[in-house]
Formats: structure tokens, sequence, C-alpha cells
């Protein structure tokens, strides 16, 4: 049975709001949305209820989580009506981890590129005081050198590693912080310049890009603002369980397809040995004739002509099939409302509708 676990890497500087996006999300969708929750063990989920709280309840500098100083893996549960569609692993560590360079610390920095390495969908954080101004090639300069120059050695990694690059969502965070300075045209044309990359068609299946703007509450760096009031902050996670349910469900039909030729190709191995068998006797002498072989013969082989294929197992899948092609189906309706989509560098109206996805 197909395993329904999957890991969603955020990559980010120090800094770029990491540890607040976490804390929105999990604020956002612990409460419920659209039958959509998420859960996690007590321990973390009280871990990071205390911290959203803190964010609602204190005002000032005070109310933001101090800077991540080691990494945290969490371990969340996608539930769709209360039940699970799929596991997912998350680490929030230290911005400051990717570069091991200035860092030095050759563990903590294995252990998030480990992370990135196994993710089914990535989310690449851009700092949205990165887009204020009116100045595109600054804006262009300064993601070129603050992200890209650090985060391409994992891009590059991940190449080597998987021969594509994931499905992928750059995620414009304090998008409250640019909205006044910046527009769709201009965050694509910037994207697309810092990450070209991201925007070819590659050699086996498609890249798949979204830019997603997210914001945990308008303006709530400044003093007067009490609020969380996340923005499309549920957007990407539904991006990346879309895309890892998907293809779950394609390993669970190709699965379901190989046992069934597997054992329809050994039941016509035995037919036709019992057929020889039939044969050899039919070909004998009526008086050397066994003809309580030839008839144990036909009577089994006639009993594997009208075995029809089904097992457990295939009955498993078939039922793994049809139940997460439900909630697939559900999802597809969230990933819809993404609107800035590329596929092979194609702006695309829609994520949902990529033929083909890995051929
Ligand atoms: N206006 C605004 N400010 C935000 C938002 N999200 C984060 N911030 C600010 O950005 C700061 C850094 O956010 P963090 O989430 O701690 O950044 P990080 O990426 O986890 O940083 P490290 O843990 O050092 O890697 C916060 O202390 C807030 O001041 C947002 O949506 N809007
Ligand atoms: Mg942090």
């Amino acid at each position: 049975m197909p395993d329904c676990k999957t890991t969603m890497t955020i990559l980010g500087m120090s800094g770029a709001g990491k540890t607040c996006y976490l804390l929105g999300m999990y604020y956002e969708l612990s409460a419920g949305m659209r039958g959509y929750t998420i859960t996690t063990n007590d321990d973390d989920d009280v871990h990071l209820k205390d911290l959203y709280n803190n964010l609602n309840d204190e005002k000032g500098p005070n109310r933001f989580p101090a800077g991540t100083d080691s990494s945290v893996s969490y371990q969340f549960q996608l539930r769709c009506n209360y039940k699970t569609l799929m596991d997912f692993n998350w680490v929030d560590y230290p911005g400051g981890y990717l570069d091991r360079k200035t860092q030095g610390n050759l563990d903590d920095y294995r252990r998030v590129e480990r992370s990135i390495l196994e993710s089914s969908c990535l989310f690449v954080c851009i700092d949205g005081n990165l887009l204020c101004g009116k100045n595109t090639e600054k804006k262009i300069r300064d993601i070129r050198h603050k992200c890209g120059s650090i985060m391409n050695s994992f891009f590059a990694s991940y190449m080597d590693k998987h021969g594509e690059l994931p499905p992928t969502a750059f995620i414009i965070t304090k998008y409250d912080k640019c909205c006044n300075d910046t527009d769709e045209e201009e965050i694509s044309e910037i994207i697309e310049e810092a990450f070209n990359a991201f925007f070819h068609k590659p050699d086996k299946g498609h890249s798949i890009v979204a830019i997603i703007p997210v914001s945990i509450g308008m303006n709530i760096d400044e003093e007067e603002e009490d609020v969380l009031d996340p923005l499309n902050i549920q957007l990407p996670i539904f991006m990346g369980i879309y895309f890892a349910l998907g293809d779950r469900i394609a390993v669970a039909v190709e699965d379901k397809e190989r046992i069934k030729k597997e054992k329809k190709e050994k039941i016509e191995k035995e037919i036709e040995k019992l057929q020889e068998i039939i044969n050899q006797e039919n070909d004998m002498w009526w008086f050397l004739r066994d003809n309580d072989r030839r008839d144990r013969a036909a009577a089994k082989k006639n009993q594997l002509t009208t075995q029809n294929l089904s097992s457990t197992e295939i009955s498993q899948l078939t039922d793994f099939i049809a139940n997460k092609s439900k909630y697939l189906d559900k999802l597809r309706k969230e990933v819809r409302q993404i609107n800035l989509v590329f596929v092979d560098g194609e702006k695309r109206e829609d994520l949902t509708k990529i033929e083909n996805r890995k051929g």
C-alpha cells in the first residue's frame, strides 16, 4: 500500500518569515477551513498555540517569535472532515543554516539539506521587504543576491538527485509590506529573472511554479495593529499536498496494474503447463493413458480459466485509489485559487490542468 507521507520544506534566509508562516498556517488550519484541519502531537500543538497566541495578545516587537536558534521537526496531518489526507514533515530551522560557510555547522546544514532533497514540493520564501520601492532592477538584484545565490546550490543538488525540480511555490512573505509597491506583473518578472531555471521546459516532466503572496496580518509589525489575519497562508500547503497525493494515487494505479499483470501471467503459465499434461495424456496409446491425471489437469485448467484476478492486495489498492481520488477532487478546488501559476515558463490559468505531469 503506498504510504501517505510527504515532506515539504520552506527555503528562506534568516528573518524572511519562515517561523511566522508556520504559525500563521497552524493558526488558520488548526481552527479548520472549509472542512480542512491540521493536527499534530499534543506537545507541538501546545507549543505552536503558545507562539501564535503571543502574536495575538502581545503588541509591538515582543509579539513575534525570537529568531529560530536550532531546527525543530514537526509532523502534521492534513485532514479533511477529520480524516487524514496525508501526513507531512516540516522543519523550522534558522535561515542561517542555509549558508553553511558563514555558520560552519555542517550537521545542521546537512539536516536541512536532507529535508530539502526529500521534499515533494518546495516553498521558496521571498521577503516582501525586498519588493518595496519602485526600482524593479534593484528588486531583482536584491533577490538574486539575498536568496538566489544561496538557494541555487540546493536546487542544483535536488536536480542531481531527482533529475528534475519539484513543484515549487515562491511565497512572497510579509506581502502587507509591499502590496502597494508591486503587482502581479512585476512579481512575475522578478521571480522569472531571479530563478530562471524554473521557467523552462525540463528534459522530462514539467516545471511547475506558483507565486503566492502571503501575510500573517496587515501591518502586523506596527504598534497599533493587534490581530493575526492570515492571507493565502493555506494555499502553499494545499498545493504541496495536492501534488504529493496525485503522485501517490499514480503509484497505486501502477502497482495495481503491475500486480494484475503478474497474476495474469502466472495463471497463463500454469494453464500452459496443464494443457501440456492434457496433450501428453491424449497423445498416449489408450492402454497407457492416465485418464485420472488428464482429468485432474483439465479440471484445474477449467478452474484457472474462470478465476478472476482479484486479491486482497488489489482490492486494498482499489479502495485506496477511490478514496484518495475523492479527496484529490475536493483539494483541486482549493488549488485553483492560486492564480499566478507557470508551467514550463508559460503563464497558466489553472495549476490542476497539467497533462501527463511526469511524462
Ligand atoms: N508585516 C509583517 N511582518 C512579518 C510577517 N511575517 C513575519 N514578519 C516579520 O518578520 C520577522 C521575522 O520573521 P520570522 O518568521 O521569525 O523569520 P524566520 O525566517 O523564521 O527567521 P530565522 O528564524 O532567523 O531563520 C518577524 O519578527 C516579524 O517582524 C508578516 O506577514 N507581515
Ligand atoms: Mg524562524
